[in-house]
């Protein structure tokens, strides 16, 4: 684990969160993507070291959505970034976390990513990524 590379936090639009971050952050949106396979929409700060990821869901049965509908907007997950992810996924997995993925797969702004169940870390949802070089 190097750092903590971004915060994701679930709005319900980007349409309005990303003005509320820019004037909150005083740092302007850097980046917008769509992730096909999340099923989301994202936009990108960066106004530190640390990234803040604001998501927005594009699909009913998202995994966004639903948290959405149970909890309302907030803070969704904390991603720390790692230089090799199959083995801390191997490490992880043999020190008792539940992997949401077997392999890395793609997620946005360049990175193979992989999530811990937060059943398995006290409640939190945690992504691991690695930039793709
Ligand atoms: N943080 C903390 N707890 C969460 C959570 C989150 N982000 N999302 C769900 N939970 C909780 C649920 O509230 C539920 O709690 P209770 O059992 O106390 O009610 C529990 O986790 C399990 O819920 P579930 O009904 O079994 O599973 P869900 O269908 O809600 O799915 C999860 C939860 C984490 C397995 C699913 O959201 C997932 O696979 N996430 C990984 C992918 C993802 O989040 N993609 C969106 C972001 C993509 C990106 O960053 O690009």
């Amino acid at each position: 684990m190097l750092k903590v590379e971004h915060i994701g936090i679930a709005v319900r639009t980007l349409a309005d969160s990303v003005p509320l971050f820019e004037k909150l952050l005083k740092s302007q949106c850097y980046k917008t993507e769509i992730v096909d396979n999340e099923k989301v929409n994202t936009a990108f700060f960066k106004p530190g070291d640390t990234k803040i990821e604001l998501l927005e869901s594009i699909d009913n049965n998202s995994a966004i959505s639903k948290f959405i509908e149970k909890k309302g907007e907030g803070v969704h997950h904390i991603a720390f970034e790692v230089d090799n992810i199959e083995s801390e996924m191997e490490r992880l997995k043999n020190e008792g976390f539940i992997l949401l993925n077997d392999k890395p797969k793609k997620g946005a702004d360049n990175k193979l990513i992989c999530f811990l169940h937060p059943k398995s870390a006290n409640g939190v949802l945690i992504e691991l990524c690695q930039a793709i070089k």
